[in-house]
């Protein structure tokens, strides 16, 4: 089945083989090698989760298409992804049981993370995602499709918590009651964000909304290469891309670490990152995105949390997991981490101030 939905696209290359990608919560990702290179990335796009998968592609295509003009030709092909398109000049297939389909070109000699190792990669990271803000703040974010509405809206992230509570698994709820205090706890510091942007003070641009370290190939130097899993682009704020990055970059354990007495905010990773992003985005961001980014960390580990115990809630019918309480190991994570980022906030602050003013001059 693999091999014919990837001669629905237009190549040259003969398929041998193919091999799962573990590559996310929601989609499903496939290697094609074939028997002479490149190989390719086949997705197969959960459209449960993206209700309108031709336009999401569009504006994978779209961006891409326009990142590419920022750079040579050598270079496009390694730092920016390449999708192909069909037979009949589109660039998803559909198959017979109504899924979508999308191919790209495989970046060889590359590397990711789940986890950083240094604060070389993560500086690297920095570069990358605040490169890739930058390269396509110019980029019309009027023209993306809103391709899941109100994702990064944490006030609709809380009422369907709220939905959760009321109406989720009785046993799950109370074995959750901890996690669920600390989100009311913090709940209204954090939404001073989402009333700054509503009320106009921070700019919207297209952003990526999925900025976590594993979307980030390395070459195998540990440069930063390639930005990837663009299926989340729309407009959004840069404390979207920021947040999500701390988030997963200055973490010291994984995602779903079981012991979270091994999540902790590592500070030299924090300066390396926002060392690299300050570089890249100095000439575009205003005084008021700069003092509220450590807000931003703050707001994308809190609706993470949010997101992840509302699935647990409900059943595990969201995130793909691989046992009974792998969503509750998630969102615990998470809202350690959140106490981290509130432990530390003075020292965060004055650290992203530094890098600003120093890059400023
Ligand atoms: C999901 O599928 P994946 O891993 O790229 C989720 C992100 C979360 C992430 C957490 C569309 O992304 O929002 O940050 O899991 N994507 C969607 O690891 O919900
Ligand atoms: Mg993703």
């Amino acid at each position: 089945m693999i091999q014919s939905i990837f001669n629905q696209f237009e190549h040259n290359s003969q398929y041998t083989s193919h091999q799962v990608l573990e590559a996310g919560h929601i989609n499903d990702t496939y290697l094609i090698k074939t028997k002479t290179k490149p190989f390719y990335v086949l997705q197969r796009i959960n459209h449960h989760v993206f209700p309108n998968v031709p336009e999401l592609i569009e504006n994978k295509v779209n961006t891409t298409n326009f990142l590419r003009k920022k750079y040579s030709k050598e270079d496009g092909s390694r730092k920016v992804l390449t999708f192909i398109s069909t037979k009949n000049q589109k660039y998803f297939h559909q198959d017979n049981n109504g899924y979508y389909w999308n191919l790209m070109i495989y970046l060889d000699q590359t590397q990711s993370f789940e986890n950083i190792l240094n604060s070389k990669i993560a500086y690297e990271g920095g570069k990358l995602f605040g490169d890739f803000l930058d390269k396509t703040s110019t980029f019309d974010h009027t023209k993306l499709h809103i391709v899941i509405p109100k994702f990064h809206n944490l006030k609709h992230r809380l009422n369907q918590f709220e939905d959760a509570i009321t109406n989720g698994k009785p046993t799950r709820i109370k074995q959750a009651k901890p996690w669920i205090k600390i989100i009311y706890s913090e709940k209204n510091d954090i939404l001073k964000l989402q009333t700054l942007k509503e009320s106009g003070a921070i700019p919207l641009r297209l952003t990526h909304n999925d900025t976590k370290i594993s979307n980030v190939l390395f070459d195998l130097q540990g440069n930063g290469l390639c930005v990837i899993d663009l299926d989340t682009i729309m407009p959004g704020i840069i404390h979207y891309d920021f947040g999500d990055a701390i988030r997963t970059m200055c973490n010291t354990a994984k995602e779903d670490e079981k012991d979270i007495s091994k999540v902790y905010l590592n500070l030299d990773y924090f300066k390396a990152f926002v060392k690299g992003f300050s570089e890249k985005t100095k000439g575009n961001i205003t005084q008021t995105e700069i003092e509220t980014l450590v807000l931003g960390a703050k707001y994308i580990t809190m609706i993470q949390g949010v997101r992840i115990l509302t699935d647990y809630l409900n059943g595990d019918i969201y995130y793909k997991t691989e046992y009974e309480n792998h969503n509750l190991v998630r969102a615990k994570n998470q809202l350690r981490f959140l106490q981290q980022l509130n432990t530390l906030t003075d020292e965060l602050n004055e650290i992203v101030n530094q890098f600003y003013r120093t890059v400023k001059k």
